[in-house]
């Protein structure tokens, strides 16, 4: 390895992985996409999970057109981790993320807000700066989807409300994404896919529809990958999640995650209160002086009980360890 300093993703090359399919990863270089493997000995270095992920900025060798070999990584910064399907480990889904886009629909699939809790509380416990997006707002013309958000707008939370079918918020939506490297992450069915389209109506994406007996997405889009909406802006769509575990976070740690609740964490009675039925709880009391949104509060209490159990069944030092691997390398 040499020098950090410039190994910086900024400083690399402005190669950047667009798409993972089985052995080959597809770059985009100045010279237009060129389908890769990765040298050898790269595999023996790094872990097989995230060997090299969608967002990832590469040293390319060309050895043909349009065909090279990865021959360095440059080191991650912020990413979008979840917890590998198969095994207990943490995975990298996308690298040098900006910022994450939770997208959710004001109807069909209708909106959970218990759903969103989750993505929020990854986004925080990652540190990833987060957006949400209300998407088809056409399907909400009383406004009902739109108003159960505003806790969230209240909490800092930036929220854009879009239809792709209107073509309404699609502008304000732009301007959050403009420049950054996002991702739209969120539940299946809720438009991520559409909303890459509206912008690149030429690109050939599969957009499916909503199970009339379920409500439900079709998990339409299956890998993530990485569109570039201009020179600066960057998207990656990824596959949309049917149901969200919060994972690799002790439950001590969840009251950090949710954000509205910061303030009060140091003026409970006992330093170790978990917010749940303490005397002098300051999160409580201000949860009843209405300073807290009581659903917010609610939706703690449930996700701090499956921290609890996950701890109980896994042990401590588990959590621990799924914690550590969050971390970018
Ligand atoms: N009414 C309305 N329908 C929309 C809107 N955006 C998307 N849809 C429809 O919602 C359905 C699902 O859209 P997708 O873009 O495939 O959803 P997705 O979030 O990418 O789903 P996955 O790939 O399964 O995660 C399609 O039938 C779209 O036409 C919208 O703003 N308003
Ligand atoms: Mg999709
Ligand atoms: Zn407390």
């Amino acid at each position: 390895m040499t020098d950090e300093a410039d190994h910086t993703a900024e400083s690399w090359p402005a190669n950047i992985v667009i798409r993972v399919r089985g052995p080959f990863y597809d770059v985009l270089t100045p010279q237009g996409v060129v389908r890769c493997v990765v040298r050898g000995a790269l595999k023996k270095e790094r872990r097989r999970e995230d060997l090299v992920v969608v967002g990832d900025r590469v040293a390319v060798r060309i050895v043909a057109p349009g065909e090279g070999v990865i021959e360095e990584v440059a080191p991650r910064r912020r990413a979008l981790v979840r917890r590998a399907r198969d095994r207990e480990a943490a995975q990298v889904i996308v690298a040098n993320l900006d910022q994450l886009v939770v997208v959710m629909a004001a109807a069909q699939p209708e909106l959970s807000l218990g759903m969103l809790d989750r993505f929020l509380v990854v986004a925080e416990s990652q540190e990833l700066p987060t957006v949400i997006c209300l998407n088809k707002v056409d399907l909400d013309p009383a406004g009902r989807a739109r108003a159960a958000l505003a806790p969230y707008r209240t909490n800092g939370y930036p929220v854009v409300e879009t239809s792709v079918v209107t073509g309404e918020g699609l502008a304000d939506l732009w301007r959050t994404l403009e420049g950054k490297l996002s991702a739209l992450a969120g539940p299946s069915g809720v438009g991520k896919t559409s909303l890459v389209k509206a912008f690149r109506p030429e690109l050939q994406l599969r957009i499916g529809a909503v199970s009339e007996a379920t409500g439900r997405g079709r998990h339409t889009t299956t890998a993530s990958e990485l569109i570039r909406l201009d020179e600066r802006t960057f998207l990656v769509d990824t596959p949309g999640i049917g149901v969200l575990h919060v994972w690799g976070i002790l439950p001590e740690e969840l009251g950090a995650c949710f954000r509205e609740f910061r303030p009060y964490l140091a003026a409970c009675a006992y330093r170790d209160c978990r917010h749940v039925d303490e005397p002098g709880c300051a999160v409580r009391a201000a949860v009843d002086a209405g300073e807290i949104d009581a659903g917010r509060y609610e939706r703690y209490l449930a996700i701090y009980r499956e921290l609890e159990e996950e701890v109980e069944r896994q042990g401590r030092w588990e959590v621990e360890r799924l914690r550590r691997g969050r971390g970018t390398r």
